[in-house]
């Protein structure tokens, strides 16, 4: 069962943004989308936050778990349904939209 909170930064031209959220939408997890383009205060914070310079970035319950290929990596090990089952934790600070 899927009760964690996902949140997925994508820009509008981004293949692996499209790829992400089609393995999420397959697997029937509900997810925030947040769109990037003509935001570099969010583009700049993401970078802060994940030091990492592309798109996707994909939170689960606050937590950074990478682009699509490290989403895809989770699927095939099997982690990805331990994360998704999980709550989010109480009093956790929303993130940046
Ligand atoms: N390994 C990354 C690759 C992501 C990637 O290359 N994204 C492109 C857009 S589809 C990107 O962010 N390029 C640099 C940029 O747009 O600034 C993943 O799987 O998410």
């Amino acid at each position: 069962m899927n009760r964690a909170k996902v949140v997925v930064y994508t820009t509008g031209y981004c293949p692996y943004c499209v790829a992400a959220k089609r393995l999420l939408q397959s697997r029937g997890v509900p997810f925030d989308e947040v769109d990037c383009d003509d935001r570099p205060d969010l583009r700049t914070w993401l970078k802060q936050a994940t030091h990492q310079h592309t798109v996707p970035q994909i939170f689960i319950n606050g937590e950074s778990v990478g682009g699509f290929t490290e989403l895809a990596a989770l699927q095939k090990s099997g982690a990805l349904d331990q994360k998704l089952a999980a709550e989010p934790p109480a009093g956790a600070e929303p993130l940046p939209v």
